[in-house]
């Protein structure tokens, strides 16, 4: 069945939980205000289930309720793999076939940004969700730059290493940071590489619309949940030849 209503207490019954903060102190009028916010949201009835005061300007409140939407799940667009998940041991075999040299990556939160768990969970030895991380990959050089680096640093760095691709996380996005410092970047290197030698551009972060390469200028978006195995995957993909052509290659 393609159209669905959310369940809270019983199936179908269409009841939603949602959290937000608005900028009024702690009082009956300020919940009442939570109500008419969660109404207009298509939100009825909505029982404003918590409130609580952030400091004297701010509340935080819970909203339970029925919504009357509906959901169309034939209708639902995602951003599907479109490549083989390879072992390491496959993407070193891969590497070393078609370029006989290690392929090398330079990874970095930009801008001001310090959150570097998530760059580090796919680029750091030790991984995430039970998978080694890229600097595991005998054929793969890892440059990990960490947090807070400037773009210009980071476009001088990829030209220095001569990187095949480059990494970039943004985990925050207050006043779409995130997208500001990632077209910031894309465009810099744009500009200080040749037409057709920008390296492989690879953006990564909890908030990102993986569909988004187009207005980021990048080649491919990751999100929550992105394994290792998945970004080095993709790299074979994006930056070695098809395995038909590395065999006609190897065969001439
Ligand atoms: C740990 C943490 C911190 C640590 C960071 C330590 C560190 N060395 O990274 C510290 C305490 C320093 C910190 C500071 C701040 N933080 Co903080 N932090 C978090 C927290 C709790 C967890 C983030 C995390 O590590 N997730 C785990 C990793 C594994 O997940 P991930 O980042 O999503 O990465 C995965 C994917 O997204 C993807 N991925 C990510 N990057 C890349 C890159 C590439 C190339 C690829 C392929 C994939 C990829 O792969 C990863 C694995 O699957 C989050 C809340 C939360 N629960 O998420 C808040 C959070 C991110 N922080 C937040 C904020 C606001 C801040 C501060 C501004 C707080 C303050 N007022 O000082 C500062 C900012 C510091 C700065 N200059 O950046 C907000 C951001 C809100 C927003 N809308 O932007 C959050 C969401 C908390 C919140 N709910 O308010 N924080």
């Amino acid at each position: 069945m393609s159209i669905l209503r959310p369940y809270g207490d019983t199936t179908g019954d269409g009841m939603v939980q949602v959290s937000f903060t608005l900028p009024m102190a702690n009082s009956k009028v300020a919940e009442g205000a939570a109500a008419q916010l969660a109404a207009k949201m298509g939100i009825d009835p909505a029982l404003v289930v918590h409130a609580k005061a952030m400091g004297p300007d701010f509340t935080f409140f819970v909203v339970y309720g029925r919504v009357n939407h509906l959901v169309d799940t034939s209708q639902v667009e995602i951003v599907e793999r479109d490549y083989p998940l390879l072992t390491p041991k496959e993407v070193n075999a891969a590497v070393k076939r078609a370029l006989r040299r290690r392929l090398t990556i330079i990874g970095a939160c930009i801008g001001s940004d310090a959150h570097t768990v998530g760059i580090d969970a796919i680029l750091n030895i030790k991984g995430f969700a039970g998978e080694k991380g890229l600097e595991y990959y005998r054929e793969i050089k890892v440059v990990n730059l960490g947090a807070q680096v400037l773009v210009p640093e980071l476009v001088e760095r990829a030209r220095a290493e001569k990187a095949d691709a480059v990494m970039v996380s943004q985990v925050v996005t207050q006043r779409d940071a995130h997208i500001h410092n990632t077209t910031t970047m894309s465009a810099a290197f744009r500009e200080a590489y040749p037409t057709g030698q920008v390296p492989l551009l690879v953006v990564g972060g909890p908030r990102f619309d993986e569909g988004a390469t187009g207005d980021l200028g990048v080649d491919k978006v990751f999100g929550r949940g992105t394994t290792p195995a998945d970004v080095a995957s993709y790299l074979v993909h994006a930056l070695l030849p098809a395995p038909s052509e590395r065999h006609e290659r190897t065969a001439s």
